[in-house]
């Protein structure tokens, strides 16, 4: 497919826009040449205030001082439930779809404030208090956006750990952010599958003696083990709970939440969100960028265990009054229709997925979909990696009709909403292209100077001024916060991707630049895979890669030594790659291991990635400049051993 075909919006449709082509461009240009102004109208409009800030923004990205809506006083559990009550209480605020057809419920704006209300003050009752962390480890179940909006009720943080991630994972992530207390399930349950997280839970606890309470909700009712002093129903403390809890007021800069997420090296960092930034920002591009109009059933299929879940299917569709859709399951079970029925069964309007969910569905033929109406359907967005332009292609036709506009929104943890993206109607759309800026955001691609490069050349993605989405800081950790998004490019937030910009002024990702690998849209660091291979007492070293995959958008290609003395077999192999799976999570899939005699390292130590890449993926012809290498050696030795394992 041609990479500038451009898709005009359906006429039928322009009538429901926000703002056209025109509007946008005055808009954004008023947003960047009068940046506190327009951030002042958004934060007034979009957000209830206790007590109004003083001045809209401070600092910058050379002191990395920035803040937001200085003193000014809200809740973000307030703003998502309580004010909504006198409009719409008795409207439904979740629909709940379990893993089981069958099974489904909805929570209107009033059940979920009382369940909210209640639960906070269980938390409080445990001893919770403003500023302490929470660590929630939940499968997508109503509870979990119960427990996060309780969280924030009483000023607490939330920390969120992904239901598919291992014991040492979760221990991991509770011991960095220090947590109090974990609120878990006794079971999760996903394509017909349990997932044992009360077991996962106790495993994890064994080396994290601050948690004191760990409340359990019933999912399966499964057995489980209890310890009498430390373990609490989550039904039988609700009962029990007063259902008064005035929302604690809260000021902008003070921590919503902390969600970790890989990063290039090292251990997962805790991206830390502060309270009035990150909600502006999260409720402005949910309205905008989905063209989300009143009564409109919104589904984001993304787990609540990553960002996606965070920013898209709780705090910004809930800010705007939405109706959010949770799915406990996956788009396979029980067969590949599921995603479609669920949008007949209630009348979705706007609907959020992946590109790695797309392709696995594309795969399985149209029938699947064709099967079914999907006439509710206006809008379609996709996020988490590129989106190859035939994948984009069947999304429009097949899943939309040729009748919905796409939205490829491009954004990141540490940006905390959408910074790029087509806004429905206004901008036309390029298969492929992530589009436009959204308000306020300065995006630039720049060589290895730092100078902005012409239109057309590809570079690093950067952002030049603060926006209020942006992360705080990484918790515990302002050094690594300056040295991974501020160094390379001095007062700009390197994004870590590559893109260029067409004349049109489209952005097109190209992929990260760094050692972060996009397996099916999880995000996973080559470090933390490799602290997990060389952890193995037969592993020597190893460096583990992404290399493109058509379903999954990569896939994991580690490279390993072995130490001296011992054999390389199928069964190591074997056994390094459930390694992995056991101690990262089910996601992390090892799709191949080459066994390396040495691996390709610079004068200064550096392993050359680059290299490995071209290597495992057969692109011979041109290696690049390898004069560096202090033994060249190894390169004809690694090419030889990738000729055995094909
Ligand atoms: C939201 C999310 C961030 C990384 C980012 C990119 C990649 C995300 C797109 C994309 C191309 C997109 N947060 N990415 N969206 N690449 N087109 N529309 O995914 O922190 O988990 O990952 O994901 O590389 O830097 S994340």
């Amino acid at each position: 497919m041609e990479k500038n075909k451009i898709y005009n919006v359906p006429a039928s449709f322009v009538s429901n826009a926000f703002i056209d082509e025109k509007k946008y461009q005055a808009l954004y240009k008023h947003s960047i040449d009068n940046s506190d102004e327009f951030w002042a109208e958004q934060a007034k409009e979009f957000i209830t205030w206790f007590s109004p800030w003083k001045s809209v923004q401070s600092g910058s990205f050379d002191k990395l001082d920035m803040r937001w809506f200085l003193e000014g006083k809200l809740n973000a559990c307030y703003n998502c439930v309580d004010r909504h009550l006198e409009k719409r209480k008795n409207q439904i605020a979740i629909i709940w779809q379990g893993d089981n057809p069958d099974e489904s419920l909805t929570l209107t704006y009033a059940a979920l404030h009382e369940k909210i209300c209640r639960f906070a003050n269980v938390l409080k009752n445990l001893g919770v208090k403003k500023g302490d962390r929470v660590c929630i480890y939940l499968p997508m179940i109503p509870e979990i956006a119960i427990a996060m909006l309780a969280v924030a009720r009483i000023g607490a943080i939330h920390s969120v750990v992904f239901s598919a991630f291992s014991s040492d994972s979760l221990k991991a992530r509770i011991l960095d952010a220090d947590c109090k207390l974990l609120i878990t399930a006794d079971h999760g349950v996903r394509g017909g599958k349990n997932n044992p997280l009360k077991d996962h839970a106790d495993k994890a606890l064994e080396k994290c003696p601050n948690v004191k309470h760990v409340i359990v909700v019933k999912r399966t009712g499964a057995p489980i083990t209890w310890n009498k002093e430390r373990d609490v129903w989550y039904h039988e403390a609700l009962q029990n709970a007063n259902m008064e809890c005035p929302a604690e007021k809260l000021d902008s800069d003070d921590p919503l939440f902390i969600l970790y997420t890989s990063g290039s090296t090292g251990s997962p960092k805790g991206i830390l969100h502060t309270t009035g930034g990150y909600l502006v920002y999260a409720a402005i591009t949910h309205k905008y960028v989905f063209n989300y109009s009143e009564g409109d059933i919104y589904w984001c299929t993304a787990d609540i265990g990553w960002i996606t879940g965070h920013s898209y299917l709780i705090y910004g569709p809930l800010l705007n009054g939405a109706t959010t859709l949770m799915f406990e399951g996956v788009p396979q079970y029980p067969n590949f229709s599921r995603f479609w029925e669920i949008i007949d069964k209630y009348n979705v309007n706007i609907f959020y997925t992946a590109p790695t969910a797309i392709r696995a569905l594309h795969k399985e033929g149209d029938q699947w979909v064709k099967q079914t109406s999907r006439k509710s359907l206006k809008l379609l967005g996709t996020v988490g990696e590129p989106i190859n332009p035939d994948a984009w292609e069947w999304y429009h036709r097949v899943v939309g009709d040729d009748r919905c506009p796409i939205v490829d929104t491009w954004w990141q943890t540490e940006t905390g909403g959408i910074l790029i993206s087509p806004l429905p109607y206004a901008t036309p759309l390029k298969p492929g292209s992530v589009g436009w800026p959204f308000f306020g955001i300065s995006p630039e691609v720049v060589d290895e100077q730092g100078q902005a490069v012409e239109d057309g050349k590809t570079g690093k993605l950067i952002i030049k001024k603060p926006w209020p989405g942006l992360m705080k800081t990484i918790y515990g950790d302002q050094e690594r916060f300056k040295e991974t998004y501020f160094k390379e490019v001095p007062g700009c937030y390197l994004t870590g991707d590559g893109a260029d910009r067409d004349t049109d002024g489209y952005f097109w990702i190209t992929g990260r630049n760094d050692d972060i690998i996009k397996v099916s849209g999880h995000r996973i660091g080559s470090g933390e895979l490799e602290a997990v291979l060389n952890s193995h007492p037969a592993v020597a070293e190893s460096a583990a890669i992404g290399i493109p995959d058509d379903i999954r958008g990569n896939i994991i290609y580690a490279f390993v030594t072995t130490k001296s003395g011992i054999q390389p077999t199928e069964l190591l192999k074997k056994e390094l790659i459930q390694k992995v799976r056991d101690e990262i999570g089910p996601h992390a899939i090892v799709g191949n291991i080459q066994w390396a005699k040495d691996l390709p390292k610079t004068r200064s130590g550096k392993i050359m990635r680059r290299l490995l890449r071209k290597i495992a993926s057969d692109e011979l012809t041109d290696l690049g400049d390898t004069s560096t290498l202090a033994d060249p050696g190894v390169v004809g030795d690694l090419i030889s051993e990738r000729k055995k394992i094909k």
